[in-house]
């Protein structure tokens, strides 16, 4: 699995701000349908019509390797400041310093880009003194170049449907968070999605694997944003980009899936 393999990616612009995005690794016979479908949903995204789509299609080059996908456990909050507590918890027991999860956690829901927007990609925190480490701050690094392997898509896809995961945001993000987990350097990522009507999020790190949180925002709230936290011992910057924005990674067995649980800190 490796010539014939392409990179698509899709982003969409409004007022100057991002509005939606997608990233699949995909044959060339499937990329006229796959690139017609991430058009209509560029199309279609909350808010109303966007000002730009833009679509990059390039061919992958070297091998690709097939990773399992992380484990995921859903921890149930009563509300979105409960989940912000529970993240905040998380990221401390993967390693980021308080003040860093703090000072990010309140950085998301003031919208991360300028003007209180949000950012097309992820930040990049040191995550013993919270310090921004992207080159461009308000655009962030973009993760792409991953996808389900496949001959393994529908399989995934029906396992996560049969323990009540079936919504598209689950899968793309658990592919994304897959791939980022496997970053040099990286200690733990925490995320929760502009679309206001998309509630949960999560805290991703290598030992604790897909942390669902059900509930890191109030309903209506346009916010939202990705933030990878990282080791700065020893941390390339250039090596970490290069692997997220460059390295093609497929997903071919899904990773354990527990019931979800109440969060009790
Ligand atoms: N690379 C880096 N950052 C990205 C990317 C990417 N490929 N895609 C999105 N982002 C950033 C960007 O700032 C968005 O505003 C933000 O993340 C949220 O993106 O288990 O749907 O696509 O129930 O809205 C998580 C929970 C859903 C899923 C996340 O994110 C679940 C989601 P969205
Ligand atoms: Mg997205």
């Amino acid at each position: 699995m490796s010539n014939s393999l392409y990179s698509l990616r899709m982003r969409a612009e409004r007022d100057g701000g991002h509005c939606s995005g997608a990233e699949r690794l995909a044959a060339a016979g499937e990329l006229a349908g796959l690139a017609a479908a991430l058009v209509a949903r560029a199309l279609a995204c909350s808010g109303g019509p966007p000002d730009a789509v833009h679509c990059t299609i390039d061919r992958v080059t070297g091998t690709v390797p097939c990773w399992p996908l992380p484990a995921v456990r859903t921890l149930v909050v009563s509300d979105w400041l409960v989940g912000r507590d529970c993240a905040q918890t998380l990221l401390q027991r993967a390693g980021v310093a308080p003040r860093a999860a703090a000072t990010v956690l309140e950085l998301l829901a003031a919208g991360p880009a300028p003007g209180g927007r949000v950012m097309r990609g992820a930040l990049i925190v040191d995550a013993a003194s919270g310090e921004r480490l992207e080159l461009d701050p308000a655009r962030g690094v973009r993760v792409s170049r991953m996808d389900l392997a496949p001959a393994a898509r529908a399989g995934i896809l029906a396992a996560l449907a049969a323990t009540g995961l079936g919504h598209p945001r689950v899968a793309e993000a658990l592919v994304l968070a897959g791939k980022v987990l496997h970053a040099p350097g990286l200690i733990a990522e925490l995320c929760w999605s502009d679309d206001p009507e998309y509630l949960a999020g999560y805290v991703a790190d290598p030992r604790g694997g897909y942390q669902r949180i059900t509930r890191l925002k109030a309903a209506g709230d346009r916010r939202g944003g990705r933030a990878l936290f990282v080791c700065r011992t020893g941390w390339d910057r250039d090596a970490f980009y290069a692997y997220l924005e460059r390295q093609a990674v497929l997903f071919d067995v899904p990773g354990p899936i527990a019931p979800p649980q109440p969060w009790r800190p």
